[in-house]
């Protein structure tokens, strides 16, 4: 530490482990690492639990997942008391409950909010980690951790498109990833929406209730699928908890993490009516899983085009002005390699007289002056307010704001630099006892992020209890496992059709970020069995210290 740092901070906290991030990973995580008899230390930059959950508060924010897979299945208790009352949750509703388990499971009280953790440094001799906060609520901390548990979320920084001028709105400008608490009121108001994924398309609808006229600039189009949202009565609701056992054991052994299984067959080896029909049914249960249809829609290019040109009809028909379609529908990438949106009205918006859409496409923003947003061509947009949609520096935005030094002072960002490299995507060579959870190098994005965090937070306290019981100090993934697990997670992309996707996926939507697909794609189920193997293996893989 710099000896100019001293006066600043309290006295060193010896603990046995530091976890980053009070969002669904981090609290479970907190919950594990506790029951297991540790001293932990958590820290969250928000002012309260929630993450990804606390920081989008944007109108229409709701989750993708259905609610009853959404939800943790660790306890039994918790799963039957918790009573979701829609389909799909929306944000509130979802902090409601990560509220409730929260209290139930007394994790507040490991927590310091409003602090963010700005350093972690291993001591090469004691392979203890050095970390330090901010001066946020905590005031500045420096903690001895024997564990350095990072839950910091894939979608959590935020993206600030580099448009000259913005800045200097005169108007009021709003990031979806970085809404105000206490909500914004477009009535009356001309409104700017820049951005068309999940955020955008999301809020679209919602802000159109209340502005007077509306702008979304698209720059691509986006594949989206009406939720098919609804609202869970009583008998719904006691169906769900008497199916829940079933429900996630069949999430467990599924790609996505919900219990949903694709079409037995490949897309083409069925005829039309079936074909269009398992796409139908799919259509109806609505959302993200729409790509899942068949085992092969995100492997062969036919099919493919097959689940595509279902979606186009069923949109098209849900759009008055065909050129205002012809916009709507991406030609850029195959559907499903760019995550599939849910939304609630958002193509019916359009066919609304004060809502316009502006294809960004062969017409860039040039520039943002006083109220006006200029295109390139001279069109002049005057403006009360500007919507940022504009995403995420996605999977290691967070992480990389984070000063982590392992042995000899490597900078993980540095060894990052050219991709993310893990084994498993839970450790990594060079940074011993330093896991990061439900991110790069496993499903995390790919899949229900509540189930990924639970697997992820049992295979890590049960490899920490196993530590403990043979006298071990430390695990660190080997270099060669590293290696051979980037060389893994690389080739399964190369086979999928994920690559032809400027996605955030890929780091895509930064400018300068390698182009590296990040999440494993081989599905959740599979993902699982492979840690699995490795843990009963005695941690193939890894070194035992
Ligand atoms: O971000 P995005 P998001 N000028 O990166 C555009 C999850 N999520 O916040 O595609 C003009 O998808 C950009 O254009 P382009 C979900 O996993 C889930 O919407 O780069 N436009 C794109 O249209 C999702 O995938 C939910 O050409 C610019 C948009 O901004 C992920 O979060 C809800 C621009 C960004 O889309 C990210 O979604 C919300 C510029 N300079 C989010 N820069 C649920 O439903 C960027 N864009 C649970």
């Amino acid at each position: 530490m710099s000896d100019n740092n001293t006066e600043s901070v309290h006295d060193v906290d010896a603990v046995d482990a530091v976890v980053v991030g009070a969002g669904v990973t981090g609290l479970y995580a907190v919950h594990k690492l506790r029951e297991l008899g540790y001293r932990v230390r958590g820290f969250e930059r928000g002012a309260d639990v929630g993450g990804v959950w606390y920081w989008n508060r944007y109108p229409g924010a709701r989750c993708d997942v259905e609610s009853a897979d959404y939800s943790y299945s660790f306890d039994e208790e918790l799963q039957q008391a918790w009573d979701w009352s829609e389909k799909y949750a929306t944000q509130p509703e979802i902090m409601r409950y990560l509220s409730h388990v929260t209290d139930r499971f007394d994790l507040r009280r490991s927590y310091t909010f409003g602090t963010s953790v700005v350093s972690a440094e291993l001591d090469g001799e004691t392979l203890r980690w050095t970390v330090r906060t901010d001066d946020g609520d905590g005031g500045g901390e420096v903690l001895s951790a024997r564990f350095c548990v990072f839950a910091v979320g894939c979608l959590s920084s935020t993206h600030q498109p580099s448009i000259p001028g913005l800045d200097s709105f005169a108007g009021d400008t709003y990031h979806t990833g970085e809404w105000p608490h206490e909500g914004v009121d477009f009535t009356g108001l001309r409104v700017g929406v820049i951005g068309t994924g999940s955020s955008g398309i999301q809020s679209v609808p919602l802000i159109a209730d209340q502005a007077a006229q509306l702008t979304v600039f698209q720059r691509s189009a986006n594949y989206s699928i009406p939720a098919g949202n609804k609202p869970l009565d009583e008998e719904a609701r006691r169906e769900l908890k008497a199916g829940y056992a079933e429900r996630r054991r069949l999430a467990r052994l599924s790609g996505g993490g919900s219990p949903f299984m694709t079409h037995p067959q490949r897309t083409l080896e069925v005829g039309e009516r079936e074909r269009r029909k398992a796409f139908e049914k799919r259509w109806e249960l609505g959302g993200v899983l729409y790509s899942k249809t068949f085992p092969d829609q995100l492997t062969d290019l036919a099919a493919n085009h097959a689940a595509r040109a279902f979606w186009e009809e069923k949109v098209r028909a849900l759009i008055d002005d065909p050129a205002v379609a012809d916009l709507l529908v991406p030609t850029d990438h195959p559907i499903g390699t760019k995550r599939i949106v849910t939304d609630s009205d958002y193509y019916e918006t359009y066919n609304r007289e004060h809502v316009r859409l502006v294809s960004l496409r062969e017409n860039a923003i040039e520039r943002v002056e006083g109220q006006s947003v200029y295109l390139a061509d001279g069109e002049r947009f005057e403006l009360d307010a500007l919507v940022l949609a504009t995403g995420f520096d996605a999977m290691t935005g967070s992480l990389d704001r984070i000063d982590i030094r392992g042995r000899g002072g490597r900078l993980l960002k540095d060894d990052w630099s050219a991709g993310p490299r893990t084994y498993l995507g839970l450790g990594t060579d060079g940074f011993p006892n330093l896991f990061n959870l439900a991110g790069v190098g496993s499903p995390s994005v790919l899949a229900n992020v509540i189930l990924c965090a639970e697997q992820h937070v049992d295979w890590l306290t049960d490899c920490l209890a196993h530590l403990d019981a043979h006298g071990y100090v430390a695990i660190e993934a080997a270099e060669r496992a590293v290696e051979d697990w980037v060389t893994e997670c690389r080739e399964r992309a190369a086979a999928t059709l994920m690559m032809s996707a400027d996605s955030w996926y890929l780091g895509a939507n930064i400018p300068g970020k390698p182009r590296v697909f990040m999440p494993f794609v081989g599905g959740f189920g599979a993902y699982g069995e492979i840690i699995a193997d490795v843990a009963a293996s005695g941690y193939k893989g890894f070194d035992l210290i």
